[in-house]
């Protein structure tokens, strides 16, 4: 019989201030979503375990989720924790178009930092959370038509309620296959 297979990875959460990154992880580690955090200073990190069958094969992942202050202040201190990441999520919030029109930026800054030279091998999704709230219906469209044109490659976007927990399992889970699948092992 074949066995569990353990697998760790880290995994970096990126986006502009107030899009939702604390909320997003401590819910989905913690099971419930807070009115208030304290404005990340930095950088912080929580772990979270989770099994996932993929062609027969099953696995237990632990997911190491840094969340990593997003203000420009920390931008230096930045690229050294976002180092040997095998994973990223990248938020902005569906109710302030602002944060969309800067992932551009974050996925310049993950890719320099991680040094990577071909897009199609890094695990990334793109999450427009906030999604409780009421936001602009063409959003989705135009975020999605954004990405397409900035990058020749298919990158993810999934959309969350860190609030209300929709989305939330279903991204952990998609990171977590396209972390899997790169990683290539026999
Ligand atoms: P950050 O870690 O990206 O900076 P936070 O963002 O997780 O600190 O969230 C910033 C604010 O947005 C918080 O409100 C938080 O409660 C709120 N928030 C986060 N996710 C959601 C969501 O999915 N829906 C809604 N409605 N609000 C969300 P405050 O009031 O504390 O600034
Ligand atoms: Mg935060």
């Amino acid at each position: 019989m074949e066995m569990t297979e353990k697998l760790k990875f880290k995994l970096c959460i990126l986006g502009d201030a107030s899009v939702g990154k604390t909320s997003l992880i401590h819910h989905y580690c913690e099971g419930y979503f807070r009115e208030s955090y304290l404005s990340t200073i930095g950088v912080a990190f929580l772990t979270k375990t989770l099994d996932m069958t993929i062609n027969n094969r099953d696995f237990n992942v632990t997911l190491q989720l840094w969340d990593i202050g997003g203000q420009s202040i920390f931008q230096k201190i930045r690229a050294n924790y976002l180092k040997g990441s095998q994973g990223a999520f990248i938020l902005f919030d569906v109710s302030n178009k602002n944060t969309l029109m800067h992932i551009d930026d974050w996925i310049v800054e993950l890719t320099r930092a991680l040094n990577v030279k071909d897009m199609s091998k890094l695990p990334l999704v793109v999450i427009g959370n906030k999604i409780d709230l009421d936001f602009d219906s063409r959003l989705k469209k135009r975020a999605a038509e954004f990405l397409k044109k900035q990058y020749k490659i298919e990158i993810p976007i999934t959309y969350t309620s860190a609030k209300t927990g929709k989305g939330m399992n279903e991204v952990f889970e998609l990171i977590t296959k396209l972390m899997i699948k790169n990683t290539n092992i026999r």
